[in-house]
C-alpha cells in the first residue's frame, strides 16, 4: 500500500505545482488496448459437476478462456513492465472482494495492491475450503462455511492461484499489484492504463491458460495511443 501513499503524496504535490491548469501533461495519456486470441479458438469446454449438484448445477463452463464473439479474451491482466513514477486514477484498490456462489470465483481475476485485502465471501448454502499454496505470500486452506466472510493479506506481489478442495474445478486468481498500472480486460477483451506521461513502455500481459507476453509501446502525444495485443492459442 505504500505506493498508494506515495501515489497521493505525489498527486497533491503536482497540484500544488500546477495550479488548477488541467494540461494533458498533467493527467496524462492513456494506453487503451484490446487483448485477442490468434489462431484457432479451443473449444470451450464444459466441466462435469460430481458433488452438490443442488448448489453447483451439473455442469460448469470452463471459465479459464472466455472470449468474446470479436474474440476478445476477458479475464486477462495488463500491466506495465516499466511504470512511471506516480499516481493514476485507477489503480488497484487496497482491497476487494471475492464471492463464491454457485460455486463458482466471482470475479475469477481480481488485482490487489501490494499489502492489501482480499474479503473472501461464501454466498453458498454450502460448504467450500479457501486453500492456496502462494510462492512468495503466506499458504492458506481455510474452512468456509455459508456467510462466513474470510479475509486475506497480499503482502507481496505474485500471481496467486486459489481454489477449493471440496469442488475441483474452482478456480480463482489474485494478482498483487507492486504499483498502480495495472488493468484486467472486460468481457470485449478490453483495458486502460492511465495517467501515462509520453515514454516507452513495456505491457506485459498474464492470462491463465495462454501465460505470458509482452509487448514494447510508445507513448506520445496521441491519446488514447491504441494497441491490439494478441496472445497465441496452445
Ligand atoms: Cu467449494
Amino acid at each position: 500500500m505504500t505506493f498508494l501513499r506515495a501515489g497521493l503524496l505525489g498527486a497533491a504535490v503536482v497540484m500544488l505545482v500546477t495550479g488548477l491548469a488541467t494540461s494533458r501533461a498533467a493527467s496524462g495519456v492513456t494506453i487503451k488496448g484490446t487483448v485477442v486470441l490468434k489462431g484457432t479458438a479451443p473449444e470451450p469446454a464444459k466441466l462435469a459437476v460430481t458433488i452438490d449438484q443442488y448448489v453447483c448445477g451439473k455442469e460448469k463452463n470452463a471459465e479459464d478462456l472466455i472470449l468474446s464473439p470479436q474474440r476478445g479474451i476477458r479475464n486477462a491482466v495488463v500491466w506495465l513492465e516499466n511504470p512511471p513514477p506516480g499516481p493514476t486514477a485507477e489503480a488497484p484498490p487496497p482491497a476487494t472482494a471475492v464471492d463464491q456462489r454457485e460455486c463458482m470465483f466471482t470475479p475469477r481475476v481480481v488485482v490487489v495492491a501490494a499489502g492489501g485485502r482480499i474479503d473472501f465471501l461464501n454466498s453458498d448454502r454450502l460448504l467450500h475450503n479457501l486453500h492456496s499454496t502462494p510462492s512468495a505470500n503466506p499458504p492458506f486452506n481455510r474452512t468456509q462455511p455459508k456467510g462466513r466472510t474470510i479475509a486475506i493479506t497480499f503482502p507481496h506481489p505474485e500471481i496467486v492461484r486459489v481454489s477449493c478442495d471440496l469442488h475441483s474445478w474452482m478456480r480463482g486468481w489474485v494478482v498483487v499489484a507492486d504499483h498502480p498500472f495495472y488493468a484486467v480486460t472486460d468481457a470485449d477483451g478490453q483495458f486502460a492504463l492511465k495517467g501515462l506521461p509520453p515514454g516507452r513502455y513495456t505491457v506485459r500481459v498474464w492470462q491463465e491458460r495462454l501465460g505470458t507476453m509482452s509487448r514494447e509501446i510508445t507513448v506520445g502525444d496521441q491519446d488514447p495511443t491504441l494497441v491490439t495485443l494478441e496472445m497465441t492459442a496452445r
